[in-house]
């Protein structure tokens, strides 16, 4: 049997589907939804697509981007919830202080994150895919569904960020396969690329300067911090740290880079990015986190400066 076939049997007879995806949503959580949302609703089904963010700036220039909504207190009557790029049940935003907000529970579980928890009642999780837009498009491929310009957008800009422009690790000829797949079907490689990386606000522009000041390096370490303030100072707003980690390994004989957020409300968001030696994902793991081999982070919700000094401790002991 396929491995596709089951997630087929599921989909085929739903007439209503929801589709979640994960707080501080990325190209890939925004890719994945809208590009099976779209081909979902091209086969004749009422799709709802959740965000308990909703829509950034950054992607308002996806196809169809209005039909990412916010999550709502209650969530409507529909014969499937699908969550996808999330690696916790915690990341879909349902609950609040350990108190559910939202009455769901997730019937699909579509994810490429290898530290899934396997939350919901089945799972569809493939760590070898370098994004969930992956999962998608071949999924859309084997059931032989409709692939319009729009769906190839939505689920190019998925591989396209999640892969940081085809180059993090796992990216293999099965990857450049979907991108060709997905270019031979309408999805514009010269205008994404310039909608996912030509066009930050002023405000990130000013957050990224404050954060290169603050950079350090120690050895194959490298880190950055941002405070509330800066953010302030900045005008920036949360989805503004975009690329900020990344800029760490660009340096050359650093292995690790880190980047930390302390906030307002005494919480702390980690960003974790490395090259081949380490792998981020077992690290964040260790502190409640998760990610990729390559590409990790963690939440903390108090003792911001605290955890900072841990995971600092962490990571100059792993390297
Ligand atoms: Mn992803």
């Amino acid at each position: 049997m396929h491995a596709y076939d089951e997630l087929i049997r599921a989909l085929t007879p739903a007439r209503s589907v929801i589709l979640l995806s994960h707080l501080r949503p990325d190209g890939d959580a925004y890719g994945s939804a809208l590009g099976l949302g779209l081909c979902l609703r091209a086969l004749g089904k009422a799709v709802r697509i959740f965000n308990r963010d909703g829509l950034s700036q950054t992607y308002r220039f996806l196809p169809h981007a209005e039909l990412i909504e916010r999550t709502p207190a209650r969530l409507p009557e529909a014969d499937l919830i699908i969550a996808l790029d999330t690696s916790t049940e915690e990341r879909l935003g349902l609950v609040d202080s350990l108190k559910p907000v939202v009455n769901v529970s997730v019937d699909w579980n579509i994810d490429h994150h290898v530290s899934n928890t396997g939350y919901g009642r089945r799972q569809f999780i493939t760590p070898s895919q370098p994004a969930t837009a992956g999962i998608i498009l071949d999924l859309i491929t084997t059931a032989n569904w409709p692939l319009m310009t729009d769906i190839a957008t939505a689920l190019y800009v998925g591989l396209l960020t999640d892969t940081g422009s085809f180059h993090h690790r796992g990216t293999n000829a099965h990857t450049f396969d979907q991108a060709a797949r997905l270019v031979a079907a309408g999805a514009d490689p010269t205008a994404l690329a310039r909608h996912c990386y030509q066009n930050i606000s002023p405000t990130s522009f000013k957050l990224q300067q404050r954060a290169w000041t603050n950079w350090q390096f120690e050895g194959a370490l490298a880190h950055t911090t941002l405070t509330a303030q800066d953010f302030t100072d900045c005008g920036a707003l949360p989805e503004d740290t975009e690329g900020i980690v990344e800029t760490g390994l660009t340096v050359s004989g650093t292995e690790l880079s880190a980047f930390f957020e302390l906030k307002a409300d005494g919480g702390l968001k980690v960003s974790l990015r490395s090259k081949d030696a380490i792998n981020v994902s077992d690290l964040a793991v260790t502190f409640g986190g998760g990610g990729h081999p390559g590409a990790a982070g963690i939440g903390f919700k108090q003792d911001g400066a605290a955890n900072r000094q841990l995971v600092l401790d962490k990571l100059r002991k792993a390297l």
